[in-house]
């Protein structure tokens, strides 16, 4: 097993802009990752196995809810922290920052913001402690980025309501024990309904054979006339901006996810290229190395910079969609390319699982496709710039 090494590159110094208690969270995190993560997540990865033991660390970090209130069981952070937090995660692999993504922006978050008392309280501390793990229902076989056309339905039955349909790609559908899942009543209006494991007619095939994000749980949520008391109806917000909202929270910390993963190839990067000597000179003297590293640490700089500026704006409550999508758009990209760069400088070295960069560069091919592609993306900032939807 490799010792962890990781040392994070701060170039522009922006530790400087953190206070003290977004250094401390930061830390905390970056030494449970060492501690608990990098020692055994390639093996995860590769038996294609979630560290289920890894849950309530991930609860004691503030992981599960890092910005919903402390009264409901969450951390009661700030958006900067949040950040912080999934930037250590996913230094340690993407498919446990997108167990932490999910709980928190695209489970405990719809709960928290469209719930009703009963339901927060009911939910949320559970949901904050790892007790229950949530999974977040939206994509369907035949509706990715176009989630309006979903068909999955719920009608009016008296006492309850009957939820038919099928969702895909859906991260921890096998583990979860309640599922937040956007269906169309018989008006065609979507709304959130709280679906629970053990409800008869709901089973979660899980999906197998995945090259990318191999420590996650992925698989579908199947509904064959499950009865969903009525109780469970998410009941402060419908239509497709209510899932579309949890997105701007879920995508914001993947923009900030993904600047770990990047951090991480690069440190490795830079030490193998330090340590490993070709024609009698560590293969860092090479010119085209040193382009390699330097046009790493510029771009994780500039992604640095932008989602730093983000979370200011999104404490301030002025983050919009769109700014978000340009941030996660970017800074996937970013660790992606940066993943392939740095796999070439570990030379064959770098396709092992001695180095984290290829199970980086795996995950991040579902990063740059789930919540939103890379394309639909360019196109929300397009619309954004020129006022013309060029989705239809
Ligand atoms: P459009 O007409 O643009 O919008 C429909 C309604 O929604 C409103 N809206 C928003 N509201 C709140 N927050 C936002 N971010 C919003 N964006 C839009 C909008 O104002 C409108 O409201 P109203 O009142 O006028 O009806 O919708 P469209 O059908 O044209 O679609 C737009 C598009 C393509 C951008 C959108 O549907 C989209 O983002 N598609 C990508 C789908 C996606 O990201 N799926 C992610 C699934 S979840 C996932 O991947 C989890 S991975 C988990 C992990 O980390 O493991
Ligand atoms: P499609 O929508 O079929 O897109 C295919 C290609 O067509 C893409 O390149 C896309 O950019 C392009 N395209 C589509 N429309 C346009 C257009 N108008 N203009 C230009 N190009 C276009 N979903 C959930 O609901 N919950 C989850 O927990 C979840 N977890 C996931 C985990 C993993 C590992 C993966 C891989 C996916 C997950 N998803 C989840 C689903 C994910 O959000 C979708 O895969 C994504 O939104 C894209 O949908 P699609 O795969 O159907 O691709």
């Amino acid at each position: 097993m490799a010792t962890d090494r990781f040392q994070a590159p701060d170039y522009y110094l922006l530790d400087e802009l953190l206070s003290d208690e977004h250094k401390l969270i930061r830390d905390s995190a970056r030494e449970w990752v060492k501690k608990d993560v990098t020692p055994i997540i390639e093996e995860y990865a590769q038996k294609a196995e979630y560290p289920t033991q890894l849950t309530k660390g991930l609860a004691d970090i503030g992981a599960f809810g890092p910005y919903i209130p402390t009264e409901y069981g969450g951390a009661g952070l700030d958006q900067i922290s949040y950040g912080l937090i999934m930037q250590e995660l996913e230094r340690g692999d993407s498919g446990l920052r997108s167990a932490a993504s999910v709980q928190s922006s695209l489970v405990m978050y719809p709960i928290y913001q469209y719930g009703n008392e009963a339901q927060r309280n009911k939910y949320l501390p559970k949901l904050a402690s790892g007790e229950f793990i949530g999974s977040f229902g939206l994509t369907e076989p035949d509706h990715g980025s176009n989630p309006s056309g979903m068909i999955t339905n719920f009608k009016d039955n008296g006492d309850h309501y009957l939820l038919n349909g099928a969702k895909m790609w859906i991260t921890n559908s096998p583990i979860c024990d309640v599922a937040v899942v956007w269906a169309k009543n018989e008006a065609g209006r979507i709304h959130g309904l709280i679906v629970e494991r053990g409800m008869e007619g709901f089973t979660t095939p899980e999906t197998h054979g995945k090259w990318s994000l191999r420590a996650s749980r992925t698989g579908e949520l199947v509904f064959d006339n499950v009865k969903v008391p009525k109780e469970n109806l998410l009941p402060n917000k419908s239509g497709l901006g209510a899932p579309l909202g949890c997105l701007d929270s879920a995508r914001y910390g993947i923009a900030w996810g993904v600047i770990g993963a990047a951090m991480d190839c690069y440190d490795s990067a830079l030490r193998y290229s330090q340590e490993r000597i070709q024609f009698d000179k560590p293969i860092a003297s090479f010119q085209l190395v040193q382009k390699k590293l330097a046009e790493m640490i510029t771009e994780i700089t500039k992604a640095q910079l932008l989602t730093w500026r983000l979370g200011v704006l999104k404490n301030e409550g002025r983050a919009t969609t769109q700014q978000i999508s340009m941030a996660k758009r970017n800074n996937v990209d970013m660790a992606l390319k940066i993943a392939r760069e740095a796999r070439q400088i570990h030379g064959g070295m770098g396709i092992t699982g001695e180095y984290p960069i290829m199970r980086h560069m795996m995950n991040l091919e579902s990063v740059i496709t789930y919540e939103g592609t890379h394309d639909i993306h360019l196109l929300i900032t397009g619309m954004d710039v020129t006022g013309i939807s060029a989705f239809r």
